[in-house]
């Protein structure tokens, strides 16, 4: 394991509550992350030690937790300049609970701007994937975002509207409605955006308020770079307008282990298919947990052990 400390600075963490994000950071250089993306597309598309394999239709669900079968994204997740940074934040004891791809062909769409609570929006039972402890003032997920490609304004890279994170401009119990016909049919002031099938302008609690986009931000990366970022930030990407450039993110999300993961819930149903939660289960990534709410993934399912990063002794 590796001894260095990666833990936000006093300065940067006065940012990263200020701004709502912070980065990039170097992770991988460019050829091994070229390498490392070389080894990871077989993987990705052999399904079968997949948490998620019983799944009936094939869609962006089926993008989640890979970090759950891929021993090379199990690594990524729990990687120290990531973890500890991620720790410096929400406490020593941190959990992942989510990850997911995120694909830009060219000609693609750019994501809608959305900020999320709880993750209830694109559920169809809309309850909240995840709680905060009673009286916490603490909201969202912080999200790791990876550039797996380069990601730049013409091949589709984040947006973030800066400081937006204290502040919920959608109700993620309005619901929305699933339409694979609508990706890539939709236009918002002039800019080609979707929300891999729904349309996030349905949650905004003010219809006729749009996003002040004078003040966003393009988080230009190079491959192997990582973004940390509250999820409750006004967040987008652009369009991907390039010619042959396929832009691919990682997206890793992480909680204290005090937060509840999936409370009460045995399945999701999003982007039109539905997975049975049976097998899932959250990955200590620091620390210990003294809380037993939450299910952790058995580490002998798939038969990896996921490099916890031990930022303090077990009581
Ligand atoms: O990669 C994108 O375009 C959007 C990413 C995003 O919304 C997220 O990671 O929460
Ligand atoms: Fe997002």
């Amino acid at each position: 394991m590796d001894e260095r400390d990666f833990s936000l600075s006093p300065e940067e963490l006065a940012q990263f509550e200020r701004d709502g994000f912070i980065g990039p950071f170097d992770l991988y250089d460019e050829v091994e992350m070229e390498k490392n993306l070389g080894a990871l597309r077989p993987k990705l598309l052999n399904t079968k030690k997949s948490v998620y394999s019983d799944e009936k239709t094939a869609s962006a669900i089926s993008n989640y937790d890979r970090h759950l079968d891929i021993d090379a994204l199990g690594e990524h997740i729990a990687r120290p300049e990531i973890v500890d940074r991620v720790a410096s934040i929400l406490g020593p004891d941190t959990l992942c609970w989510r990850s997911e791809f995120l694909m830009k062909y060219p000609g693609d769409e750019g994501t809608d701007w959305h900020q999320a609570e709880d993750f209830s929006s694109l559920t169809d039972s809309k309850s909240p994937q995840i709680q905060w402890p009673e009286g916490s003032e603490r909201r969202g997920t912080v999200t790791v975002w990876t550039a797996f490609t380069e990601a730049s304004v013409e091949t589709g890279c984040l947006q973030f509207i800066p400081g937006t994170h204290t502040q919920m401009n959608y109700d993620e119990t309005k619901g929305m409605d699933y339409d694979s016909d609508v990706v890539n049919a939709l236009e918002k002031d002039g800019t080609r955006r979707g929300f891999f099938g729904y349309d996030y302008r349905q949650l905004q609690k003010d219809p006729n308020w749009r996003p002040d986009e004078s003040r966003a931000v393009s988080q230009v990366m190079r491959p192997g770079q990582f973004i940390i970022f509250w999820s409750t930030l006004m967040h987008a990407s652009h369009p991907n307008t390039s010619a042959d450039k396929a832009r691919l993110g990682y997206s890793v999300r992480y909680l204290p282990t005090a937060a509840r993961v999936y409370p009460g819930l045995t399945e999701l149903k999003e982007f039109g298919s539905t997975i049975s939660l049976e097998r899932y289960g959250s990955v200590l990534t620091s620390g210990v947990d003294e809380f037993r709410h939450n299910r952790f993934v058995d580490t002998t399912v798939n038969g990896y052990r996921f490099p916890v990063r031990a930022t303090r002794v077990s009581a």
